[in-house]
């Protein structure tokens, strides 16, 4: 790929998630409404999520046309990937938190998962940004990145851990639809956050792959877009399907 169309690849991905965290602000919005006080929660936070994420997502792109505009004109550039870790630690948690709620687990069980899972969101977010601000210089296992993306995973695994077998107990008293739901909304969660330790690797993997660092690069930010689509707006979406089905159930 030359490199104008990779910068164009990154610069269309970030003009969409623009597009989708501002349209969903509104459909959250119009929508939690119609959902009985106690169902309300979940959807307001995912439309709180997608206007943080609107928010950054005007930004990133405006640093990716700045670092356009000066590697073209020959000037040192760099983008600012600190919107996305700002964006991560204010939304990761939330997104947490959301999922905890829709659910209406126990209030002492729900507060516990809630406290914990905001610690570890952070832990996780906060030395993966340690790790993304060093140097790509090589694809050297024992790398400092490599290594401050290990100790951000077990965080991350310590999330799932809690988000899968945690709340198992409490799934099960659910009924079959929202039971139903719940599995797709895991498999989701899964498949989504598991792009960005993904997306996180490929620059310093790129080279095995036979692909070139610069190609790395664009991947990684095009992962991020995309997991950020389907983990905010899409994820919400499901959200707001669990909460209308509990809607219309006494659970
Ligand atoms: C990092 C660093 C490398 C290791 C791991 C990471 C995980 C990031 C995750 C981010 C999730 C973000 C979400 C944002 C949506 O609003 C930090 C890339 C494990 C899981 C869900």
């Amino acid at each position: 790929m030359s490199a104008a169309d990779a910068y164009q690849l990154v610069y269309n991905f970030m003009s969409l998630a623009i597009a989708a965290m501002g349209a969903s602000f509104f459909f959250f919005v119009s929508v939690r409404g119609s959902l009985k006080e106690g169902n309300r929660m979940a959807v307001t936070l995912s439309a709180v999520v997608v206007l943080i994420a609107f928010y950054h997502y005007v930004r990133i792109f405006d640093s990716w046309v700045a670092f356009g505009a000066a590697t073209a004109a020959g000037l040192p550039a760099k983008f600012n990937e600190a919107y996305r870790y700002v964006d991560w630690l204010l939304t990761v948690p939330l997104l947490v938190a959301e999922l905890v709620l829709v659910l209406k687990l126990d209030k002492k069980l729900e507060s516990t998962l809630i406290k914990r899972n905001v610690v570890y969101a952070f832990l996780m977010i906060a030395t993966g940004y340690v790790g993304e601000m060093t140097n790509i210089t090589s694809v050297d296992l024992a790398s400092p990145r490599t290594i401050w993306g290990a100790i951000s995973s077990v965080f991350f695994v310590l999330i799932l851990r809690d988000l899968f077998g945690g709340i198992d107990a409490s799934i099960k008293k659910q009924s079959k639809d929202i039971q139903g739901i719940f599995k797709i909304l895991r498999v989701v969660l899964i498949a989504t956050w598991g792009v960005y330790p993904i997306a996180y690797l490929l620059p310093a993997v790129a080279g095995n792959l036979g692909l070139t660092a610069g190609d790395g690069l664009v991947l990684k930010q095009v992962g991020y877009t995309i997991a950020d689509i389907l983990a905010k707006p899409g994820y919400g979406l499901l959200i707001w399907k669990i909460a209308t089905l509990k809607n219309g159930s006494s659970k």
